[in-house]
């Protein structure tokens, strides 16, 4: 029997014995890959100039965005359909903290940056690095932001015309009170992936030349946004519409009007979501919505299609920061909890499970800033005709591959938290349940994996070539590093299983492909993102590579290197293929 003195002091210590929280800092300035990235391409003024800035939102994203996204999570939409006195009303109620979010997005420029082009090509990869920041702190935010970069991305391709001036100015806008978010409306009950026979949605010409739509949108995430783009089939004289992708067209709308009223829009409901719950995503019914015609008639889905690479990209985007966030929270974690006498950070094998998603993470963020810099490029008119196809092949394959790494990823950092990233009030389910729809929504695995195909064929074969140059190029740098040439071997001999793949599948027929579509833009991912990660100046594992240089490693077992610790190093010959995650 304890004395009651004993039972006192016994809880004392209990209560003593917190665990303490994971905590980051400043996430520019603890994203040593993206500094020594930024550090290694930029030319040396735009780099001072980016480095401030980013210094400084990074501070801000610390103390004033992270709270109002977690802000954002906790008061997630509410919708209202009546009022107290039975009108329809059909309000959806986003809280302060969402409403700040845009305001702030305006301030930052994170749509501006990309279409002012200040930096020249520069410009994109630099809103893409702002966007990658702000990403996990956005309270969900970024999804609009994607959507927005897309709108404003086809309006500018169609060469800004006047009657979308204002809609493009806003968009771009860095003036709180004058910037817009759009959504894009694509998906019907019918079909999401399958948009060409999905679409039911109908449009009736006005004697004014403008239209007006008919039908119901599925699924519309960020309904508060002020516009919108969407497909529809133009119906003719009789009332008919040509069926398929031939029948799409690509509508332009306003969500309301300048009182706030509805465009003759209903929302059914909002969507009750596993994740990205803080975003208001609804079922509407467009009940005579006035539109305008932006692409020519019939040419719906090409146009809409440079709306999906942009917000494909922001899917990559999201993926990655979503990694980092989890690492970076589970580093700071293994240096603070104490298991079996030590802290985790000096468990090997656990350290060995956080190298494994670092590999994932730098892998995937060279991917993503290969992507955007080609882009700059292409927007500048800076990109040759290899480059633009390069890029067309690689958005659908970082999307896929991303979107589930970011998936794998999320869970196995949940486990690394142990019970605590279980709980909710952590914060840390938030994280993986946003980064599973990651897979989902702007085009599914598989759907994607048929785009690749899609690219392929439109190319006549020419992107493979493209593809297979740009990475020999990059291995050859690196086959002349001692180090690095066991490495560069592998990923050769990667390079010549595929090529001995697509002479059996005979590449130019798309058909007997499209079984093996998913496992040959995996080969596309992994091949690329391993030609990115031999660059010289990416070599190191930072943290995680030092801690481990502390720790003997084992003889090397060759392929079978499911428990080696010893991939986790670029000179091992099976670094980074044989790491376990995305099947
Ligand atoms: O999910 C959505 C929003 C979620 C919220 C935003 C989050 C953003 C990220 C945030 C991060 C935190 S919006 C809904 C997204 N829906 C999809 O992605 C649809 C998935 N389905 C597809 O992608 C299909 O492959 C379709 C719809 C594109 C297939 O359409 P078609 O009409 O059957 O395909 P066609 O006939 O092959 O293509 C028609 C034309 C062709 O051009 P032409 O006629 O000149 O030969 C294609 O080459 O469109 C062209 N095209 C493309 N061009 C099709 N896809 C592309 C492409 N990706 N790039 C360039
Ligand atoms: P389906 O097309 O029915 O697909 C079902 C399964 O079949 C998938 O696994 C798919 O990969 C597979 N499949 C389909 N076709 C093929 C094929 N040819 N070969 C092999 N496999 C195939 N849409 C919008 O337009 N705007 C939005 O704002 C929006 N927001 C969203 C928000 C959330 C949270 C979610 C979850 C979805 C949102 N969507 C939005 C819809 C989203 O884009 C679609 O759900 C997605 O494109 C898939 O379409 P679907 O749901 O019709 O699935």
């Amino acid at each position: 029997m304890l004395e009651d003195s004993e039972m006192h002091l016994t809880r004392r210590d209990a209560e003593a014995l917190f665990q303490e929280q994971p905590k980051t800092g400043n996430p520019y300035l603890e994203d040593t890959l993206l500094q020594s990235y930024l550090k290694t391409h930029l030319p040396l003024k735009v780099l001072e100039e980016m480095h401030q800035n980013l210094e400084r939102f990074g501070k801000r994203l610390l103390n004033e965005i992270q709270p109002l996204g977690w802000e954002c999570e906790l008061n997630p939409p509410v919708f209202r359909q009546f009022d107290a006195w039975g009108r329809r009303v059909d309000h959806i109620h986003t809280c302060l903290a969402w409403r700040r979010m845009k305001e702030i997005s305006a301030e930052e420029g994170l749509i501006a940056e990309a279409y002012e082009r200040r930096y020249t090509h520069w410009s994109r990869l630099y809103q893409a690095v702002k966007l990658y920041l702000f990403s996990s702190s956005s309270g969900g935010f970024s999804c609009p932001l994607a959507m927005t970069d897309g709108a404003a991305k086809v309006i500018e391709s169609l060469g800004i015309p006047g009657s979308l001036k204002n809609a493009f100015d806003r968009l771009t806008s860095r003036d709180p009170e004058m910037f817009w978010t759009s959504g894009q409306w694509m998906t019907e009950r019918r079909g999401g992936s399958d948009v060409a026979n999905g679409t039911e949605t109908v449009a009736r010409k006005q004697p004014d030349g403008s239209y007006r739509l008919y039908g119901f949108k599925w699924f519309t995430s960020a309904a508060d946004s002020d516009m919108a783009l969407t497909l529809a089939r133009i119906a003719d004289a009789e009332g008919q519409c040509t069926q398929g992708s031939r029948g799409l067209s690509l509508f332009f709308l306003r969500v309301r009007d300048e009182q706030g009223k509805l465009n003759n829009i209903q929302v059914q409901r909002l969507k009750d979501k596993l994740g990205t719950r803080q975003m208001a995503t609804a079922e509407l019914w467009l009940q005579g919505a006035r539109a305008e015609l932006i692409s020519a008639e019939g040419r719906g889905v090409a146009a809409i299609a440079n709306m999906l690479n942009i917000t494909r990209i922001h899917n990559v985007i999201g993926a990655v920061a979503a990694m980092r966030r989890m690492i970076s929270l589970s580093r700071d974690y293994a240096c603070k909890r104490v298991a079996f006498g030590k802290l985790l950070k000096n468990h090997p094998l656990h350290v060995q499970t956080m190298a494994r998603m670092e590999v994932q993470v730098r892998g995937a963020f060279l991917l993503l800033m290969d992507i955007v810099r080609l882009l700059g490029l292409t927007e500048t008119n800076l990109a040759s005709e290899q480059e633009q196809l390069l890029l067309r092949l690689l958005i659908p394959v970082a999307k896929l591959y991303t979107g589930k790494q970011a998936s794998a990823v999320a869970i196995e950092a949940m486990e690394s938290f142990g019970g605590q990233g279980y709980m909710e009030d952590t914060g840390l389910p938030v994280i993986l349940r946003d980064a599973l729809v990651l897979s989902i929504w702007e085009g599914t695995t598989n759907v994607l994996s048929l785009d690749v195909l899609r690219s392929l064929a439109k190319s006549q074969g020419q992107v493979m070539a493209v593809f297979l140059s740009t990475v020999k190029k990059k291995l050859e740098l690196a086959s002349g590093i001692k180090e690095l040439s066991p490495a560069a071997q592998r990923a050769q001999e990667a390079i010549g299983s595929l090529q001995q793949f697509m002479t059996n599948m005979g590449i130019g027929r798309a058909l007997s492909m499209e079984l093996a579509a998913r496992d040959f833009s995996y080969s596309l991912a992994r091949i690329y993102t391993g030609r990115a990660t031999r660059e010289p100046q990416s070599r190191g594992m930072g943290w995680v590579g030092r801690d481990l240089k502390a720790h003997p490693v084992p003889p090397c077992h060759g392929r079978d290197t499911s428990h080696c610790p010893r991939l986790l190093q670029p000179q091992c010959p099976a670094w980074p293929w044989a790491l376990p995650g995305i099947q």
